[in-house]
This record gives C-alpha cells, structure tokens and sequence, in this order.
C-alpha cells in the first residue's frame, strides 16, 4: 500500500502516556483519503483509545482487507505489525495469525464491501470462532474505492448520488453478530468521537470478538439528500441506548455519577465498562432484548447506537481450542514437532 510520511516532529509539551509515549507515537502515515471522510475520523479514534489504553505498539497487529476503509490501517500505529490482505480475507488471515500468536492485540479494520460482500462467510465464521479481535467496519452503504456502487449495508430507499433507489433488504452487521452469537456488539459514529472512543476501548479489552459498526459517511459518493449513511441522516436519526464508560484496572473511578441506572461489567483482565442506560429497560446483557431494540429501531427509520450487547464470560478461540496458555510462536521446536513416535501414537487413536 502507499503511503506518504508525516515528518517525525513531537512537539516538546505534548504529553505522555505510562509508556513516555504521545498521541503522535500512534499515529501512521498521512492519510490518502478524500478530505472529510468519515474513515478518517475513525483513525483519529483509534489513536486516542490505543494511546489511552497503552497498548505497546509492537505488541499490536493491525489486519485490513480491501476498500478505503481498509487504507486506515496505514494511518494509525506505524510501528506496530500489520497484513493486509485480499478482499474480505481479513477474518480468516487474522484468525490464523492469533491461533500462531495469541500474545498480540488484533485490529482488524473492514468495510461494510469487504466484511458483508465477499467476505460474509469469513466474517461469520471469525465470529463463531470467537477470535480474539477488534473488528471494525467502517460502514458508509457504499464500495467507495470502486466509485460508489450500494453495498450490502445500503438501506431500501436509499439513493444513489444519480438518484437510483436501493430495492434490496439491506444486511446489518449488528444483527447479524447478535444472531451469531458475537460477545460484543456495539454501533457508533464517526462523527461522535466522545462515544466511538470508550466503546473502542471496551472493545479492544474485550475476550473474544468485538465487532463494533461505525457509520463513516462516503463524502465523494453516499453524503447527499436521500441516502440514510450521510452525516445529517445519521445525526438526525442516531439513538443511543447505552452510553459506555471504560476504566481500566488501574485508574481510580471518576466518571461522575448521573442518577441514570449504572452497570458494572468487568472485563477478563479486571479493567471495567461502566453502561448507562439512556432509555428505559435496556439490558446490554441480554441478547434477544438488544436484537429486539436494534429491530424496533430499524423500524422506527433510527439507527440504534452505543455498546448493545456484552457477555463477558464467553469462550474464545483459544478456549475452544484448548490451547497452551504460551503462544504458539513462542514454543520451542521441540515442543511444537514432538517427532516420528508421538505422532505415530497419536495416528494410532484414528485407526
Ligand atoms: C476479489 C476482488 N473483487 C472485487 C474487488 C473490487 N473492490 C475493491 S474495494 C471493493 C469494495 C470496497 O467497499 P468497502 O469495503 O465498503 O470499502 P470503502 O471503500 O467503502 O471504504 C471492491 C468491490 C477487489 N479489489 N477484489
Ligand atoms: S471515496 Fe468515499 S470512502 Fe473512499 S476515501 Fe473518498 S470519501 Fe472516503
């Protein structure tokens, strides 16, 4: 992929994170996209939540397959490892790299083309795995790499720049994931950096997959009167139900208290989301009730946002697999190839 530099200057006040790191430490290169895509936004929230968190740049893998979207891995992290693959083989690449090495933190970055295209039955089965991943799309109803055709996303009715409705039932990655039986589904918007950046957070903590949809306007093709993936559109309609408050093992709890109900679900590495429910009767626990108000939202022409279902204590791949708690990359030869005799005896158990 190419990509142009930015200059190496910090400026000398710019603070520092527990790891004497700053915000530009985790950024990439400059960006190649249109000017006020909504992709763009995302990366400046992926910076901010990884800076946040302080991940070990080097102890990350950023994984994309094909589209703009998929471009943001080169804008974020620049000293972190990262694959990027052929069209929607994003799920599967990073499901053979976390099975080698479950020592790394994965942000997988796709699009709404890429993940619900070509790349829906690598999707599906990343999630039933259960892999160990963040895994954004970066939804805007349209392939706009290849100039603006609808995508899998686009809702009916919705119109092309020339005017062209969308007749197809469009696919809702947030649906589909609870019907999967994701762990953690969220929805946000790029536009809304205050509520994308705990939810990341969460999301990257998270046990298992973390499927967060961000709506990220196309300015060039899908940002006009008609379509339902535009900034005004998705400001107008955008309801949250659960807004989340990430705070990590170390930190002292200082998020002010509202009077709102308040949920405690701690994560499996101790650190904690706090979810604030904004409308009544809201469980972010309880699947059929997230799918049920995703539904009744789509119904109601809104577009259900913030972290919508949670369960921490589900199995990830690794538990599955039952897996050495050591990396697989990190064993000895020895330990990986147990020679000629064992392998006979273990081929002897099939016969
Ligand atoms: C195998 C294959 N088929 C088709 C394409 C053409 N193609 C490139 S990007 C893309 C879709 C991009 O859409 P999306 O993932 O939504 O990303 P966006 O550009 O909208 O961010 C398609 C169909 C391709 N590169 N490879
Ligand atoms: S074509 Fe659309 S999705 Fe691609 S960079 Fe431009 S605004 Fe972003």
């Amino acid at each position: 992929m190419t990509s142009i530099a930015k200059p190496p200057v910090k400026h000398p006040t710019a603070r520092t994170n527990g790891r004497g790191l700053t915000l530009r430490d985790y950024e990439g290169a400059m960006s190649t996209l249109c000017a006020g895509c909504g992709h763009d936004s995302v990366t400046a929230a992926l910076v901010q939540a990884a800076w946040e968190l302080e991940i070990e740049p080097h102890r990350a893998a950023k994984m994309s397959g094909i589209g703009c979207s998929s471009k943001t891995t080169a804008y974020f992290m620049k000293q972190s490892h990262g694959f990027n693959s052929v069209h929607g083989r994003m799920p599967s690449v990073t499901s053979g790299a976390a099975a080698a090495n479950k020592g790394l933190t994965y942000i997988g970055i796709s699009g709404d083309g890429d993940s619900l295209s070509i790349g829906l039955g690598q999707l599906s089965h990343a999630i039933r795995r259960n892999v160990n991943m963040l895994y954004v799309i970066e939804n805007n109803g349209v392939y706009g790499l290849t100039k603006g055709q609808f995508s899998a996303s686009a809702d009916i009715g919705s119109t092309s720049k020339k005017g062209e409705a969308n007749e197809q039932a469009p696919i809702d990655p947030v649906l589909l994931a609870l019907t999967l039986g994701c762990t953690f589904v969220a929805r946000s918007f790029s536009g809304d950096k205050q509520q994308l950046v705990p939810i990341l957070k969460a999301a990257i903590a998270h046990k298992g997959l973390a499927l967060v949809d961000v709506i990220s306007p196309c300015v060039s093709f899908n940002d006009h009167e008609g379509s339902t993936k535009s900034y005004a559109y998705t400001r107008e309609h955008e309801v949250e139900a659960v807004h989340a408050d990430f705070i990590p093992l170390k930190r002292e709890i200082t998020v002010p208290e509202t009077g709102e109900e308040v949920r405690v679900v701690e994560m499996h590495d101790g650190a904690r989301v706090r979810l604030r429910s904004t409308a009544t009767d809201y469980d972010p626990t309880n699947r059929e009730s997230a799918y049920a108000h995703v539904r009744a939202c789509q119904a109601r022409h809104e577009i259900a946002t913030g972290l919508l279902f949670v369960d921490e204590n589900g199995r990830d791949m690794h538990d599955y697999l039952k897996t050495v708690p050591t990396p697989l990359v990190d064993l000895p030869f020895e330990a990986l190839c147990p020679g000629k005799d064992a392998l006979g005896k273990l081929m002897d158990r099939y016969r």
